[in-house]
C-alpha cells in the first residue's frame, strides 16, 4: 500500500500548487487604457477609427494616410510635447465642433494634457466633458498649456478658424 499512496498524494499536492500559481497572474492583470497600448495615438473623426502605436510613423500611416484626413491638432500628456501623443484628424476642418471630441477619457487622455499644438486649426481645451467649464484656445505649438488648464482638459474643440 505505502508505495502506491505516496505518489498519489504527491501528485495531488502538485496539482494544487499549479492551480494556485496560475490564478495569481490573472488577478494582477494590468489596467489597459488606449494610451497604455502605445505612445502615439490617433483618431480619425470621419471613420470613427483610432488606435495607439509604438511609433509616430505607424500612427501617421493609420487610415492609409489619406491627405484629406488632416491633423486638426495634437496634444501631449507632458509639457514640451512629452509623454503620450494624441493626434485628432478629420476632413471637415476648422470652425466646427466635432461631437466626437466631447470626451478625452475614451482615449485615456482625461485630465492629463500639458502641451498642445493647433495644426490645421486653433485648439480649444475645455475643463469638463461636453465642452463645459473653463476653456482656453491655443494657436500653433504651445509647450505648456498653463497652470490654469494643466492636467484638467476633458474635451476639445476646433471651432475657430
Ligand atoms: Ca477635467
Amino acid at each position: 500500500m505505502k508505495p502506491v499512496i505516496r505518489p498519489a498524494l504527491a501528485i495531488a499536492a502538485l496539482a494544487l500548487t499549479a492551480s494556485a500559481t496560475a490564478a495569481a497572474p490573472a488577478s494582477a492583470a494590468p489596467q489597459t487604457s488606449p494610451a497604455a497600448q502605445g505612445k502615439y495615438c490617433t483618431y480619425i473623426v470621419d471613420t470613427g477609427q483610432g488606435g495607439c502605436f509604438a511609433t509616430r510613423a505607424q500612427a501617421d500611416r493609420f487610415g492609409n494616410a489619406r491627405a484629406d484626413y488632416k491633423i486638426l491638432g495634437k496634444m501631449w500628456t507632458d509639457a514640451n510635447s512629452g509623454g503620450s501623443e494624441l493626434a485628432l484628424r478629420g476632413s471637415v476642418g476648422c470652425n466646427w465642433r466635432y461631437p466626437e471630441f466631447n470626451s478625452l477619457a475614451k482615449w485615456g487622455y482625461n485630465d492629463n494634457i500639458s502641451s498642445v499644438e493647433g495644426v490645421a486649426c486653433p485648439i480649444t481645451l475645455w475643463e469638463h466633458g461636453d465642452f463645459r467649464g473653463a476653456k482656453q484656445t491655443y494657436y500653433g505649438y504651445v509647450p505648456y498649456v498653463g497652470d490654469g488648464m494643466n492636467d484638467k482638459a476633458s474635451s476639445v474643440s476646433f471651432d475657430l478658424r
